[in-house]
């Protein structure tokens, strides 16, 4: 039987990319208390005191700040949870996710 041999695509081999990263950010507003902001980012982005009240102030002061960065769907489903954490108390605390450049 003949066999065909087929030569590496070398196109292929050079076009394989890392999935892009999304990024979550953290939206200010008038009413959330600065503690519960803290709290949610310990509990859902797993940061320290320290860390979450520095991501909170940063956006209290600036009207945003990157969370930090996830595959697509880890950042849709952190973003949701966190903001539905906010929900739940009546806050309207918001998350969303961006494309990282
Ligand atoms: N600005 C809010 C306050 O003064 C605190 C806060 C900070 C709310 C960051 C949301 O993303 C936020 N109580």
């Amino acid at each position: 039987m003949d066999e065909i041999v087929t030569r590496p695509n070398i196109k292929d081999e050079i076009k394989v990319e890392r999935p892009r990263l999304h990024k979550v950010i953290l939206v200010n507003d008038d009413y959330t208390p600065r503690e519960f902001v803290v709290t949610v980012l310990k509990a859902v982005f797993r940061m320290s005191e320290d860390q979450a009240a520095r991501v909170m102030i940063t956006a209290h002061r600036r009207g945003t700040c990157v969370v930090a960065v996830f595959t697509k769907d880890v950042a849709e489903t952190k973003a949701t949870n966190a903001t539905d954490a906010g929900r739940r108390q009546g806050y309207p605390l918001l998350f969303t996710t961006e494309p990282e450049e």
